[in-house]
């Protein structure tokens, strides 16, 4: 048989790594393709399409990278294991562009820990919010004018509805029409779309270096301790608001159900796993929190999830160009998925409130 090797030999040679590793496919994100090499290395190969500055995240990365890695030190921690390390080419630069043009980057892996897409109980959600929050945490004094905004407005709501409409009016794959229902559904909340974006507009809520995709998926737990040890994809990693990360770990992990389960009666929004969330991400990072970053982080789960409907929405009129997808309705499963989430957090926004008002040891301002 005459198959595609994984990766060219080019690649595995500018890393200094040996051809007759093994290489294995780690499955999981819906962006980058990611590789396994010897079991030790993880090789990425960045999708230009979505990031059009490979360059930009690979100076974050190393920029962030080496920051956490004193402050890891510093407390005692082992920045082997707690913290992404980036090995450098041959040449001494974190990326290699090979003969046809793809980037690479090429990680140390962190042995003896895995990563979930849906948590196995709250302990472990209470796990990743710790981790959360600590990366926060580690990060507030990092110069976050130094860091390059990988994707212009990535969590700018306001901005995504715009390219849902841009996506409708144009509706290349003629699929407008099977979703009137959904559209009907992210138009009408246009305008509690843009609540955060407008605190932050009128200075009523703090810029801070946030991970921006911190889905359950971007903790790596260890298999012994079964305690979360690294927070992992730092390609978005730029300044936003805190209620961006508590948020979307909350649609990712307070759901009980996968991000494109289709049986939606099986979505349900668990305020156990929501709890266990903010208890473990204001542990680490609550103290540092403002008021109104406190009373806004229930909204943020909401606009992190209406805004990833949106996206895949927007995604599934435009022809699946942005999110991989594994069969042609997947970005519309997705997204119905997610407005199904939306919904029900509409229904608990009050008690999620309080949750998060006695996760943070403070008596509800509004009791
Ligand atoms: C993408 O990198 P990955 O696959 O974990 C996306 C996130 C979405 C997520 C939905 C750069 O994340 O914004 O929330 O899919 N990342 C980018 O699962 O667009
Ligand atoms: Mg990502």
């Amino acid at each position: 048989m005459n198959s595609k090797p994984l990766i060219s030999g080019q690649v595995l040679e500018a890393f200094g790594l040996a051809p007759s590793l093994d290489v294995r496919v780690m499955t999981g994100g819906h962006i980058n393709d990611t590789l396994l090499v010897g079991g030790v290395y993880v090789l990425q190969k960045i999708n230009h399409f979505v990031f059009p500055h490979p360059e930009h995240i690979m100076e974050n990365m190393l920029g962030v990278t080496r920051f956490l890695e004193q402050k890891i030190v510093e407390r005692g921690g082992n920045p082997e294991r707690e913290n992404l390390k980036v090995m450098l080419t041959k040449e001494g630069q974190a990326l290699f562009i090979d003969q046809e043009g793809g980037y690479w980057r090429c990680t140390m892996n962190i042995p003896q820990a895995t990563s979930f897409e849906t948590p196995d109980s709250p302990a472990m959600l209470q796990e990743a919010g710790r981790a959360f929050g600590d990366f926060q945490a580690m990060l507030s004094h990092y110069p976050a004018g130094s860091l390059h905004e990988i994707i212009p407005d990535f969590h700018n709501t306001p901005a995504r509805i715009q390219q849902l409409k841009d996506a409708a009016a144009a509706n290349p794959k003629d699929r407008l029409g099977e979703v009137q229902a959904e559209m009907e559904f992210a138009l009408a909340r246009q305008e509690h779309g843009a609540l955060l974006m407008n605190l932050l507009k009128d200075g009523k809520l703090p810029l801070r270096v946030t991970h921006n995709d911190t889905k359950m998926s971007n903790v790596l737990f260890d298999d012994n301790t079964r305690k979360a040890v690294c927070v992992i994809d730092l390609d978005t990693v730029m300044p936003g608001l805190t209620a961006f990360d508590f948020g979307d770990s909350i649609r990712a992990g307070a759901s009980t159900a996968a991000e494109d389960e289709t049986d939606l009666g099986k979505v349900k929004f668990d305020l156990e796993l929501f709890k266990a969330y903010a208890q473990g991400f204001l542990s680490a990072a609550g103290g540092a929190l403002t008021e109104t970053e406190l009373e806004t982080l229930p909204d943020g789960a909401w606009t992190m999830t209406y805004e990833v409907g949106i996206r895949f929405l927007a995604d599934y009129l435009n022809g699946d160009v942005y999110f991989r997808t594994a069969y042609p309705q997947h970005n519309l499963d997705r997204a119905r998925n997610q407005f199904c989430l939306v919904r029900q957090m509409e229904e608990r926004r009050e008690e999620m409130g309080r949750i998060v008002w006695k996760a943070a040891g403070k008596a509800d301002k509004r009791s």
